[in-house]
């Protein structure tokens, strides 16, 4: 396997500052014509180097350079790789002309059929799949294209910038001219074509600019727009609130696809997006969809600064666009709904998915150093662990001084490709810091662990936090530098009273959350003037990416669930109680039948979460989606990250054991919720509607996971009539664990229901791939023969076969190896034709090593079994070698 390493990076042997692509776009022979401004570029240059053209998959017509026909040997040779011109001139016009089949692009990475629409897709290297060029991001070019087609079956044609000419032509073709007059690499070119329909609507810019905005879908799909449309103008409104930064086209257009490898994708002025994160109605999508709509939607708008207008010198910058995009999409999330909330859910996200893969065989940094196959690395780690280290900028800097940095930033790099040190180095200079150390952040695997232990001296009234820190090996990284890591922290009294803060050699104390910055292997913390032995509230809001251990009494952490001033403090106090509990109950040194009583602790931190809304009135400033979070156990994957050696059956038989136990306990309780915040009005998809839908949907939930017969008859009634989504799907979730009589009947007249809407059939297979009934995986293999199914479609892979092997951990890992086999079959299969998606597929065998011995054999045997098949990718080969070694 031929390995690209950072180390390596040269610039570009050549400046392509223009090129011109006429398109004449067919399905099964689409023609494309690139005529290339070359430029050499002698600073980088040795003398009779060849220029490497990338090209695959591609076949080619003609070539000419200057005008002159090219000779295959004597001028250029064709490469696995591409085209390669042996005696590049210093300057000239390179002309090509291929030719691309789009209906056999399955692989959808370039340019492919979606039903009978055609699209691109070109991040990160779908470009060399279109035309011969110098793929690479630090590449910048100014585009125009033509695209030429037949009007009956694209009469609508779309590209980058703004439309300069079209027309008609003879036999029933029409034409489309596009002009991008940013320069941008490749990677954010795109075109589409199809019958289409916009939703329009405007936007105006701070400075008074006019910006069309243009959704483009099918027909029938035109309704759902509205949701999306509304979060570009929000998203539009937050990034000159909050960053000063101003959209620059005259135009900005959203075309949703059906058939798509990822959740969008920012090209500029084009956006492609997954039909998932541009439809929603009440009846067909659910809040979750909502926020992620608003979420993805912002992301790709606010990539237009950070990844278009400054972009990645190489693709192990990637985080330098991922992780500060994502930062900022969770940002204007906090700000468009509530924040906490936010926040809880992201780091439930993070500890669900960049933990494991932190602690797994294809653990990398958040800047990798080696890649194979770069699209293994549109990983948890580069976005989310990304997004963490830039919001340790705002947390360490204040929001004033991440402005600043964001400026210098935008300031010195408008217009470039740059790298991860170059956005460091911003920060630090616009706030005259030292970020050295923080580097590590971006070179360095692994999630570190701080462990504290704290000490309080009555006579003297200080009290002193110590701090060590250490970070597990990672692949090629025996052994850690210390990270600068930032503790958001306060001090609690023991009933719960915020005591202000004073360190040594401070000349006041604070009221309020400060940050401690811990740099060194271990380092101490001495407050003085404390009045009491305080309870410490440490990292809050999750202010760094670490596990942070601390020997917290149950007293404590109840006084601190109870009365913490950060939210997400409080709801990290009730899950430390809730995982003391079920990591004891799942202990295979504790054998003996699950538990049927509640413990003390955990019952007064469900007693003291449901009081607010049990009573005659909702308590003052009780958050209905708050009260969900709290009540939801902390999930298998976390859980497993926390033990030195999985069973995973046993984490999930405590629990389930323990909601049931909750769900009986409280029963009265929960069905008084279900009471108070049944709908009876139209939905709204705000965050207030949504957090009683929440809270209402997780009581139906611990109900009938109490076997309540009441609730149970409720979930049957609102899977099959709740007049939204949210609460149909939630209701059906619930249902599908039981042995109800009429579950197939209602799963069926669900389908029914839905059986034209791609989204919802979707849901659909997921909910069945959930299922915790035991004959779940029989019925999955059933459903792969379903008409609504289709393997190359992949949404419904993910719904279906990712779903059951990362969201149904108990059952994929059956003790008779057979969710294993399932997901090898699986992964062989998808990969005859779409490596990238089968290469995701594979994660959850990679981390055999983690499991007991009888299911280490097991996948590792299935691990094997996918490595010696022939012809297997490049995008699974380096997985499964990774998860080999
Ligand atoms: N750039 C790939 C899709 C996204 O992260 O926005
Ligand atoms: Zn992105």
């Amino acid at each position: 396997q031929t390995v690209t390493r950072l180390a390596d990076y040269r610039p570009p042997l050549y400046r392509l500052p223009s090129v011109s692509l006429t398109f004449w776009l067919d399905r099964q022979k689409t023609t494309v014509e690139a005529r290339i401004r070359l430029e050499r570029d002698e600073a980088v240059y040795r003398p009779g180097e060849s220029l490497l053209l990338h090209g695959g998959k591609l076949a080619l017509e003609s070539l000419t350079l200057e005008g002159e026909p090219l000779m295959e040997g004597r001028d250029y040779r064709l490469v696995p790789d591409g085209l390669e011109l042996l005696n590049p001139p210093v300057a000239g016009e390179l002309v090509s002309r291929v030719s691309i089949d789009p209906s056999a692009n399955l692989e959808l990475e370039g340019l492919y059929a979606s039903g009978d629409m055609l699209c691109t897709q070109c991040e990160a290297e779908g470009f060399r799949k279109i035309t011969y060029w110098l793929d690479r991001p630090d590449l910048l070019s100014v585009y125009t294209v033509k695209l030429i087609a037949s009007a009956a079956d694209y009469p609508v044609l779309l590209a980058n910038g703004n439309c300069i000419e079209h027309g008609t032509m003879p036999g029933g073709q029409h034409f489309a001219v596009w002009h991008d007059p940013f320069p941008k690499p490749a990677y954010l070119f795109a075109v589409v074509a199809g019958q289409l329909v916009k939703t329009a609507d405007r936007f105006t810019t701070r400075s008074g600019r006019t910006v069309d905005l243009e959704i483009w879908t099918r027909a029938a799909d035109a309704a759902k727009t509205g949701h999306a449309m509304m979060s570009l103008k929000h998203s539009m409104a937050w990034d000159e609130q909050v960053f000063g930064l101003e959209y620059d086209l005259d135009i900005y257009m959203i075309v949703a696809v059906g058939d798509f490898n990822m959740g969008a994708m920012e090209n500029k002025g084009l956006n492609v997006f997954n039909t998932k994160y541009v439809l929603a109605d009440p009846q067909t999508a659910t809040d979750l969809d909502y926020q992620g709509i608003e979420a993805v939607i912002a992301h790709e708008y606010f990539h237009n600064w950070t990844g278009n207008r400054v972009t990645c010198r190489d693709w192990f910058q990637l985080s330098l666009k991922e992780g500060l995009t994502v930062f900022r999409d969770q940002q204007f999330s906090a700000d468009m709904n509530s924040a906490a909330v936010q926040r809880i859910g992201n780091v439930r996200g993070l500890r669900a998915v960049q933990f494991p893969e932190d602690a797994g065989p294809t653990a990398h940094p958040v800047r990798p150093d080696s890649y194979v196959e770069i699209n293994n690395f549109y990983t948890a780690t580069v976005y989310n662990k990304g997004a963490e280290v830039v919001r340790m900028y705002h947390t360490l800097l204040g929001a004033d001084g991440f402005r600043r940095g964001m400026d210098l930033y935008f300031q010195r790099h408008d217009g470039q490709a740059v790298t991860c040190d170059d956005f460091r180095a911003a920060m630090a200079d616009a706030n005259g810091v030292d970020l050295s150390q923080f580097g590590r952040w971006y070179s360095q695997a692994g999630t570190p662990v701080v462990r504290v232990t704290d000490q309080y001296d009555t006579e003297t009234k200080t009290y002193t936090l110590t701090m060590t820190q250490s970070c597990p090996p990672t692949p090629g990284q025996p052994v850690k530098e210390p990270f600068l890591i930032p503790i958001a922290m306060g001090l609690l009294s023991a009933d719960g009273q915020t005591l202000p803060t004073q360190l040594t050699g401070e000349a006041t104390a604070q009221a309020g959350t400060r940050v401690l910055r811990l740099s060194d292997v271990r380092q101490s913390f001495t407050f003085v003037n404390v009045a009491e032995a305080p309870i410490p509230s440490l990292l809050r809001g999750f202010s760094a990416p670490v596990k942070l251990e601390r020997a917290w009494t149950d007293a404590e952490l109840a006084t601190l669930a109870a009365h913490d001033s950060d939210a997400f403090a409080r709801w990290e106090a009730g899950q430390t109680v809730l995982t003391r509990v079920l990591l004891a109950d799942a202990d295979p040194a504790s054998i003996g039948p699950a538990r049927t009583d509640l413990p003390e602790t955990v019952a007064n931190l469900v007693a003291a979460t449901l009081a607010p809304f049990t009573g005659e009135t909702v308590g003052a400033g009780a958050d209905p989606a708050f009260a969900a979070l709290c009540l939801a156990l902390p999930g298998e994957a976390y859980l497993a990250e926390l033990v030195p050696v999985v069973y995973p059956d046993r984490l999930h038989a405590a629990r389930n054991a323990l909601r049931t136990a909750i769900g009986r306990r409280y029963a009265d309780d929960l069905l008084k919720i279900i009471a108070r915040f049944t709908d009876t009005g139209p939905f709204q998809p705000t965050a207030e509607a949504a957090g009683r839908r929440a809270l209402r949907n997780t009581a139906l939930d611990l109900l009938v996971a109490g076997g309540n017969s009441a609730a149970i008859a409720l979930a049957a009634d609102q899977a099959k009539a709740a007049g939204n989504m949210t609460d149909r799907l939630a209701a059906l979730t619930a249902l599908v664990d039981t042995d109800h009589p009429e579950r197939s009947a209602i799963l069926e007249a669900f389908q029914a229901d839905f059986a034209e809407d791609a989204l919802v059939l979707d849901k659909w297979f997921t909910v069945q791939a959930l299922s915790r009934r035991a004959d779940t995986l029989a019925q999955v293999t059933a459903l792969l023969g379903h008409p609504a199914y289709d393997a190359k479609n992949p949404n419904k892979v993910r719904a279906l076969v990712g779903s059951f092997t990362t969201g149904n951990r108990a059952q994929f890992h059956a003790l008779d190896g057979s969710g294993y086999g399932f997901l090898a079959d699986q992964v062989i299969a998808t990969d005859g034709f779409n490596g990238k998606l089968a290469a995701r597929l594979v994660a959850p065998l990679a981390p055999w090593k983690k499991m007991d011995p009888a299911r280490q054999g097991l996948m590792r045997a299935e691990l094997d079994r996918i490595r010696k098949t022939p012809g297997l990718s490049k995008d699974v080969t380096e997985i499964v070698e990774k998860a080999l070694a």
